[in-house]
């Protein structure tokens, strides 16, 4: 393959800037860049790397993985040299001129897909990943289990269409399949999205939530007044409500009318996690779902009777706070596994397609609606997927990666 470079590090002053390499030509390419030879493959030295006139730029510690055992499964170089971006841009230029290529976005990662050492579902969670989560296990022995299931179900489904009187155990195929459609919808069930939980205070305008935000951070964030709308954008910060961290967002008054989840809030709604409802007059939303805590704000304040089902806080004194956070916590569960919005929008579509072949009423029927089940479940992990697709998915990764 074409020979590729590019910064493995973000171009931000840090302490070590990473240069990577990866193609037939990568050791040949980085020879004539490092004066005193690579070391043996597997190993690495500490080297001058300098101009093909001798012009030395830095020195820095070299990296040599010889194909197939290298991130990508091609011959790489890594040169980590100190965080200059201007002496990363040297090397850079001097390996463009090398005969080398700047990667595309993604291609490194592109080409460790294509030679089979790693699956997308990783890949691709690897990157989503870089913006922290507390969750950390990839898909792919979820997906290998479907895989495999689903696998056996076809092929007992063909071999009960060609032998129909030899091959007879019909329940036995549905069981398995309901079997397949329980673990695809726990699975589903226990995917979060890749970065921190997000917890939005939301509710009529004056009804604290401003407050509540300032006291949960334990600092004079937003601005708090009795002028109704003081608040008039949305305003996240990162925190930690008992320990775990999420992003937390204070927002502009809503009305609890279905007109407002139409409106443009929606979207931020959608990406909630978890909605604390505040409103001193217990009026709940109509489209509050079960992300939403409905809570009675203000409660130190005489004249807003108790109302059942609601929590009753205080975000000027603190009260009721700790209950909050316990209610927050609960809605917010242990995710295990870290997913992107394209596979969880295709687990989801897995869990119709396979409800879906078990309301089919011939094992025909059921074998072509599990075929396209399971052209899915290779989408997912990436076996299967056409090149436009896996070229849209590895574009969004950054240079480097
Ligand atoms: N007594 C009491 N007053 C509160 C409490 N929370 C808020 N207030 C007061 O109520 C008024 C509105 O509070 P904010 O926190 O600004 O309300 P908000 O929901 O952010 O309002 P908007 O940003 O305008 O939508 C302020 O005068 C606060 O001091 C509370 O728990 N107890
Ligand atoms: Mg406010």
């Amino acid at each position: 393959m074409e020979t590729i470079f590019a910064q493995a590090t973000a171009p931000v002053p840090q302490a070590v800037g990473i240069i990577r390499i990866s193609g037939d030509n990568a050791f040949a390419i980085a020879e004539k860049i490092i004066p005193a030879g690579l070391p043996d493959a597997g190993k690495f030295g500490f080297r001058d790397v300098a101009s093909e006139d001798g012009e030395k730029f830095d020195s820095g510690v070299v990296l040599v993985f010889k194909s197939p055992n290298s991130f990508t499964g091609e011959d790489v170089v890594e040169i980590q040299v100190h965080g200059s971006q201007a002496v990363i841009n040297k090397i850079l230029f001097m390996l463009g001129k090398l005969g080398a290529r700047q990667a595309k976005p993604g291609e490194f990662s592109m080409r460790a897909f294509m030679n089979g050492k790693a699956g997308l579902a990783d890949l691709e969670l690897a990157n989503a990943l870089t913006s922290s989560t507390d969750a950390s296990k990839g898909l792919r022995p979820q997906l290998e289990e479907i895989r495999n299931d689903l696998l056996f179900i076809i092929s007992s489904l063909e071999a009960s269409i060609s032998f129909p009187n030899d091959v007879g155990d019909e329940d036995s195929i549905k069981k398995q399949t309901t079997n397949l459609l329980f673990k695809i919808k726990s699975l589903l069930g226990s995917c979060s999205k890749p970065g921190l939980p997000r917890v939005v205070l939301a509710g009529p305008q004056n009804a604290g939530k401003s407050t509540l935000f300032n006291f949960i951070l334990g600092f004079e964030r937003t601005v708090t007044s009795d002028i109704a709308g003081t608040t008039r954008d949305w305003v996240p910060q990162t925190t930690k409500i008992a320990g775990r961290t999420v992003e937390l967002v204070d927002g502009p008054g809503l009305d609890a009318s279905p007109d407002t989840g139409q409106s443009s809030f929606r979207k931020l709604f959608d990406s909630a996690d978890c909605i604390v409802w505040l409103d001193p007059a217990a009026v709940k939303p109509e489209f509050a779902d079960g992300r939403f805590l409905m809570v009675q704000s203000q409660s130190d304040k005489e004249g807003f009777p108790a109302q059942q089902g609601w929590l009753r806080v205080s975000g000027k004194y603190g009260l009721g706070t700790d209950e909050l956070y316990k209610k927050i916590l609960q809605v917010l569960g242990q995710k295990p596994f870290a997913a992107t919005e394209r596979q969880i929008s295709l687990l989801a579509s897995l869990e119709n397609s396979v409800t879906s072949a078990l309301e089919c009423q011939t094992d025909d029927a059921m074998a072509f609606e599990l075929s396209s089940v399971f052209q899915m479940v290779s989408e997912l992990d990436g076996i299967g997927a056409s090149q436009e697709v896996l070229e849209s998915i590895f574009s969004s990764f950054c240079i480097g990666k």
